[in-house]
């Protein structure tokens, strides 16, 4: 049978209202003997908590009750809205640990039973997931979009074609009264095609959905004490990184996650490049490396009185650069003529004064916001996607090359079967408790 499950919704620690949600069928049972009365479904009801075993009064609080199958879960759900507090959840969670068939629930769980229950499919629970980790608008507002189901339903909307097509041609291969008709054969792959060029069209979204779940990556580079860690400090606005006259102060990669204009930003300090026979500023120069080359963005950050840093980083600067004039309170005046024969147009400023940093955040929020604002929002937002829906275009590649019907019919049932592993239509049962407990929300 069934068990219920019950856990603290809400976060854990001392809070005015904390939360308990159970589902299963012991719900409306429990409910029950803890307040004495089973509220109708969907009111909310204010309740005394008791221990229906001494009748000693827990708590004072809100119930409510959610009848089968209308709840989140799909099964009877009861959400007690207690005071956030060690003692009172300690006492309610004793009561409900004595029950016959109830156990606390998994991470994920919940989810995961709503998605058995056909409440969710996979995209919508992963949207639940991103949505309590939204920390930006624009992450909130992609969560939000998938939370309706608009790339589950695209999903389904191909896959419901391919099956189609799929099934048109093998009825045919079933039956060959006098072989394959020509037209039809043309007919799959014409629409083999089109459903290839959609499917495509949602992958080159320059991952855009993928780096604003993630964070747009920022490295901030450049010689040893132009004044990197200071920049970063000055962009975050506190004391993340140490900062010193000493050359090769920083040595790990230090990430500070910035909200920039609504868009996340994961901006990531790097040790100052150099030649260096220490070994630890070594290590921490091919880091700085290794993040320039993954970066969505690089901040090379140089020091106004001296030129002679600048042919050594020439290569770092490209496309994806914003060339950053720091300490131009020295210099007499700006612009720097050697800066500005560095190909990517330099922004001058000064972190000790303060002078451009506020036209640095302009220009960075500007770039960040082109880069995953200006198009139609994407609908792939996690490596997961990405890698289903190129295997469903990988098997319609290799039916637009098949010669033989027979072998053909195949390759559309594999690309309808990477469509359906997106919405969670087939393929998961083996992996089931892995990918709830990856979405598991506050992990
Ligand atoms: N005059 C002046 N000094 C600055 C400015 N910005 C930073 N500094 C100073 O430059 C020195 C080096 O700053 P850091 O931020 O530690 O430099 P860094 O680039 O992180 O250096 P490494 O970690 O060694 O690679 C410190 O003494 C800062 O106070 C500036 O705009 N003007
Ligand atoms: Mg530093």
């Amino acid at each position: 049978m069934t068990e219920t499950i019950y856990a603290l919704a809400t976060a854990p620690g001392r809070a005015g209202v904390a939360v308990v949600r159970l589902s299963g069928p012991g719900a409306a049972a429990a409910l029950r003997d803890l307040t004495g009365h089973l509220p109708p479904p969907r009111r909310a009801h204010h309740a005394q908590f008791r221990d229906p075993e001494s009748g000693e009064r827990l708590d004072d609080g809100i119930a409510l009750y959610f009848a089968a199958p209308a709840s989140m879960t799909g099964e009877d759900v009861a959400e007690l809205q207690l005071h956030g507090s060690r003692a009172v959840l300690t006492a309610v969670f004793a009561v409900l640990a004595r029950r016959e068939g109830f156990r606390l629930a998994e991470p994920g769980e919940f989810t995961k039973r709503a998605f058995l229950n056909g409440k969710l499919d996979l995209t919508e629970a992963e949207a639940v997931a991103d949505l309590v980790e939204a920390e930006t608008a624009a992450q909130r507002r992609q969560a939000m979009r998938q939370l309706q189901g608009e790339f589950g339903r695209r999903c389904e909307e191909w896959r419901r074609r391919l099956i189609a097509a799929q099934a048109r041609l093998e009825a045919e291969i079933d039956f060959p009264e006098e072989g394959l008709p020509a037209e039809l054969w043309v007919g799959a792959r014409r629409e083999a095609a089109a459903l290839r060029a959609e499917v495509a069209a949602e992958l080159a979204d320059d991952r855009r959905g993928e780096r604003l779940r993630e964070g747009v990556s920022v490295a901030i580079l450049g010689p040893p004490n132009a004044g990197k860690s200071s920049l970063m400090n000055a962009l975050a606005r506190r004391d993340v990184a140490i900062t010193s006259h000493i050359a090769g102060t920083t040595r790990d990669v230090i990430e500070v996650a910035l909200d920039l204009g609504g868009y996340p930003v994961v901006l990531a300090d790097t040790a100052g490049l150099r030649d260096s026979a220490d070994a630890i500023e070594e290590e921490g120069i091919r880091r700085a490396r290794a993040r320039a080359a993954s970066a969505d963005l690089k901040l090379v950050v140089l020091d106004a009185t001296k030129e002679e840093e600048v042919a050594p980083l020439r290569d770092l600067i490209d496309a994806r650069t914003i060339v950053v004039v720091n300490k131009i309170d020295l210099v007499q005046e700006t612009p720097v003529t050697w800066a500005e024969s560095l190909g990517a147009r330099a922004l001058y400023c000064s972190v000790t004064s303060g002078h451009g940093i506020a036209a640095l955040i302009a220009r960075l929020s500007a770039v960040v916001e082109d880069s995953l604002g200006a198009a139609a929002a994407p609908l792939v937002t996690r490596a997961r996607h990405r890698e289903a829906l190129e295997a469903c275009v990988a098997a319609l590649d290799r039916f637009a090359a098949a010669e033989l019907p027979e072998l053909a019919a195949e390759d559309l049932r594999a690309a309808a079967r990477a469509l359906g592993r997106v919405t969670g239509r087939v393929d998961v049962e083996d992996m089931l408790d892995a990918l709830f407990r990856e979405f598991c929300i506050g992990k």
